[in-house]
C-alpha cells in the first residue's frame, strides 16, 4: 500500500492517491467527511476554516462504495481559490502580486528559497502549508477504515496546550468522550486551556501542546526487528513526524523512562487464562520493534504554529532589510486538527505495515489472514 498527495494551499484542491488497497471495502464517506469536518474543529483556529467547509470527492478505485483493487483517487477542493485564481491559476496567473519576502521564522519560507530558487516564498509556503493535511485526513480516513474491518480502532486526545497539561489516566474507551471545545477529556484543564489560548491571540502570539494517540485491538507481531527500517516504532514515528509542526514523539512512558532503573521501566510477563498477560504497558505495545498486542500508545508535540500576528523578527528576502515577518491570517493554536491529522497520519502507516505482512488482494483474504494469526 501507498499513499500520496499533491496540491497548493491556495491553488485549486488537494488530491492524494491510495495504491494497493484490496479488493471489497465498503468505504463509509460520510465518515470521511466528519474527520475532514473535526480537522477544521477547535477553538484557536483561523479564518480560514469559516471560508472552507472541507468535503471529500472519490474520483477513482470504487464502485457504488466499495473498493475494486485499483488506485483510489480522492479530492478535497479549496473553497479559497476563488480568491487566489488570479495569483494561483496553473494555466497563467500574475506571479508579481501576493509576494512573500518577509520570510517566517520556523516556517519553509527561508530555506526552501535558498533551495528552490526564486524570490517570492509563496512558492514554498503554498505546499509547506498545513493546508495539505486535509488532504491527508480524507486518505487517513480510508485506511483507518481497513484497519478498522480487522478490529483495529485509532483514538486520541489532546494531553496539553502550552504548559497546561492534563496528567489523567485514561483507557481507551475514555478517550472517545473528548470535547469538542478542545479534544480534552478534563474540563477544567480545557477551560485554562481555553483561557491561555486567548491570552495568546490577545498578545499576536501562538501557541502549541501534546497529543496522545492510542491503537486498539492490533495483535502481536506487526513489525519487526529483522531489519532497521522495518520496526513499528520508527515507522510510526517516521509518520507522525512527517506532519506539519511535529517536533517530538515517544512511545509508551518515553522520554521518562530514561530516569528509571529497569526493575522500574518493563513490562513484566504472566501467564493467565492460557495467555500471556502484563500489568502494566510501559513499552506502549511495542517491544523490539514489533506490536507485543497491548494498546498502542504515543505521544507527539506539535511547537507553536510560527505565523504570529504580531510577527517576528526576520530580514526581507529581496532587500536583506531586517523587516517583521510576513502575515495575513493565522491560527492560534492547531492543536485539536493537529490530533485528527495524527490520527489519520498513524492510520495511514500502521496500515501499510499490516497490509504488509497479510498481502491479499480481496478483503476475505485479508480478513481470513488476520483472523488465523495469535493475539
Ligand atoms: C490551514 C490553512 C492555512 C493556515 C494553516 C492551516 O490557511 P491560510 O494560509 O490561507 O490562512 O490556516 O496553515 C498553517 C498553519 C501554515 O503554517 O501554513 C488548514 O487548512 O489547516
Amino acid at each position: 500500500m501507498r499513499v500520496t498527495t499533491a496540491g497548493e494551499s491556495h491553488g485549486k484542491a488537494l488530491v492524494a492517491i491510495i495504491e494497493g488497497m484490496p479488493a471489497g471495502l465498503q468505504l463509509d464517506i460520510a465518515a470521511i467527511d466528519e474527520q475532514l469536518k473535526l480537522r477544521q474543529s477547535g477553538y484557536g483556529r483561523g479564518a480560514r476554516q469559516k471560508l472552507e467547509c472541507d468535503k471529500v470527492e472519490m474520483l477513482t478505485g470504487l464502485r457504488n462504495g466499495v473498493t475494486i483493487g485499483s488506485p483510489i483517487a480522492l479530492a478535497v477542493y479549496n473553497r479559497d481559490y476563488e480568491n487566489w485564481k488570479a495569483y494561483m491559476a496553473p494555466e497563467g496567473c500574475d506571479t508579481q502580486a501576493r509576494k512573500v519576502t518577509r520570510v517566517r521564522p520556523g516556517h519553509a519560507d527561508l530555506t526552501g528559497l535558498k533551495k528552490f530558487g526564486g524570490e517570492d516564498a509563496r512558492n514554498i509556503l503554498e505546499r509547506a502549508s498545513a493546508r495539505e493535511t486535509a488532504v491527508r485526513v480524507a486518505a487517513g480516513t480510508v485506511l483507518r477504515q481497513y484497519l478498522s474491518a480487522l478490529g483495529v480502532e485509532v483514538a486520541g486526545f489532546v494531553r496539553s496546550v502550552g504548559n497546561i497539561k492534563d496528567e489523567g489516566k485514561y483507557s481507551f474507551d475514555d478517550i472517545k468522550k473528548k470535547s469538542e471545545t478542545l479534544g480534552m477529556l478534563d474540563k477544567n484543564v480545557e477551560e485554562r486551556a481555553v483561557k491561555y489560548i486567548e491570552e495568546c491571540k490577545a498578545a499576536g502570539d501562538t501557541c502549541g501542546g501534546v497529543l496522545e494517540l492510542r491503537v486498539k485491538g492490533l495483535k502481536s507481531g506487526f513489525g519487526s526487528f529483522m531489519t532497521y527500517a522495518e520496526k513499528l516504532d520508527a515507522r510510526l514515528a517516521f509518520a507522525l513526524m512527517s506532519v506539519q509542526a511535529i517536533k517530538g514523539v515517544e512511545f509508551g512512558d518515553g522520554f521518562a523512562l530514561s530516569a528509571k532503573k529497569g526493575s522500574e521501566a518493563h513490562d513484566e510477563i504472566y501467564y493467565a487464562g492460557d495467555k500471556f498477560t502484563r500489568n502494566t504497558n510501559r513499552a506502549g505495545g511495542i517491544e523490539g520493534g514489533m506490536s507485543n498486542g497491548e494498546e498502542l500508545v504515543v505521544r507527539a508535540a506539535m511547537k507553536p504554529i510560527p505565523t504570529l500576528m504580531r510577527g517576528l523578527n526576520t530580514v526581507d528576502y529581496v532587500s536583506k532589510q531586517p523587516a517583521r515577518a510576513d502575515t495575513e491570517r493565522s491560527d492560534v493554536c492547531a492543536i485539536t486538527a493537529c490530533e485528527v491529522v495524527l490520527e489519520s497520519a498513524l492510520a495511514t502507516e500502521l496500515a501499510r505495515v499490516v497490509s504488509e505482512r497479510l498481502g491479499g488482494d480481496t478483503m476475505t483474504e485479508v480478513l481470513d489472514r488476520y483472523g488465523r494469526l495469535p493475539q
